[in-house]
């Protein structure tokens, strides 16, 4: 793990999507963070031990889902699936599905497998497989300002971790997408789905993959709005947690799943589609669903 020293920054921004908003003083404690996000690997030496079974391995109960058909409360997990051409980029069901029998040993469906993927990055986990990890392991989820904070890598005022351009000198800084989403990926970047962690360079405290590769799970509930600015140094919020489970709910979803803050972005972050790609970048996701493209690293709060 990393050591990161605690400090004030300016969390979230004003010049991009509307939730990330607004820019507000922050003051962070110090605390370790693992350098790159949890593996197959490491995931799969904690399920050998404890034997935990993931969300995405277990079939719903169709009382938590009502108006879910039961057929599809089966063992299931979220796979991008790569459309043959342009589609309604307004519908994300264009290139999600709902794919049975996907889960982390299979991350493209029930025929697929980790061979070569040891070394990537889990996905197919829920928050509570993340959470569960993190506990086995005596570390935590971090907060989203924990996570901000040591994404910035030191850096404030700039666009991105790494400066102002996304692709400075040419240069691939994280795996994100190359080409227009979704239909057509050029992979410049080498990799079409996850690649294996520190393929791209560490950030200023020595991270890697914080930006790109996979999303990561935050133990905040999501917000749709940052806090005011507290103009007193005396008032700037000391190691915040985000905000209330009941108000995290997607008021267009009648499960009432709470949604919890995931950054990063991934390897399906795209300029034409969704440029998240940076350390303010935040988007909320429900915590019973796993996807082909969210993992998580731990931290470690306490002395260094
Ligand atoms: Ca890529
Ligand atoms: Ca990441
Ligand atoms: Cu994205």
């Amino acid at each position: 793990m990393q050591w990161i020293d605690g400090g004030t920054f300016r969390m979230g921004s004003d010049s991009h999507y509307p939730e990330e908003a607004p820019r507000h003083a922050v003051r962070i404690d110090g605390f370790w963070i693992d350098r790159a996000p949890v593996t197959n690997a490491e995931f799969a030496a904690f399920v050998a031990e404890t034997g935990h079974v993931t969300t995405a391995e277990i079939a719903p109960d169709p009382k938590d889902y009502p108006g879910a058909l039961p057929e599809m409360c089966r063992p299931a997990s979220m796979l991008f699936v790569q459309p043959e051409g342009p589609v309604d980029l307004a519908n994300s069901l264009e290139w999600w599905t709902f794919r049975f029998d996907a889960d982390w040993r299979h991350p493209q469906g029930p025929d697929s497998g980790l061979d070569g993927l040891m070394d990537h990055p889990v996905v197919h986990v829920s928050h509570d497989d993340a959470s569960a990890y993190a506990r086995w392991a005596g570390k935590a989820l971090p907060t989203e300002a924990e996570w901000e904070f040591a994404a910035w890598g030191g850096a404030q005022d700039v666009e991105f971790a790494w400066g102002d351009a996304l692709e400075p000198g040419g240069r691939h800084m994280a795996n994100v997408w190359q080409g227009e989403f979704p239909w057509r990926n050029r992979c410049d970047d080498g990799f079409a789905r996850t690649s294996p962690v520190g393929s791209f360079p560490a950030n200023g405290y020595g991270l890697v993959d914080m930006i790109g590769n996979v999303w990561e799970w935050t133990d905040d509930w999501y917000r749709a709005r940052h806090p005011a600015d507290e103009a007193k140094p005396c008032c700037i919020p000391l190691n915040p947690r985000g905000g209330a489970s009941a108000a995290s709910h997607d008021p267009f979803d009648s499960s009432a799943i709470p949604r919890k803050v995931v950054k990063g972005g991934s390897h399906l972050c795209a300029p034409n589609y969704c440029r998240r790609y940076r350390p303010a970048a935040r988007h909320p996701h429900p915590v019973d669903t796993s996807t082909s493209h969210i993992g998580f690293r731990c931290v470690r709060r306490g002395p260094g």
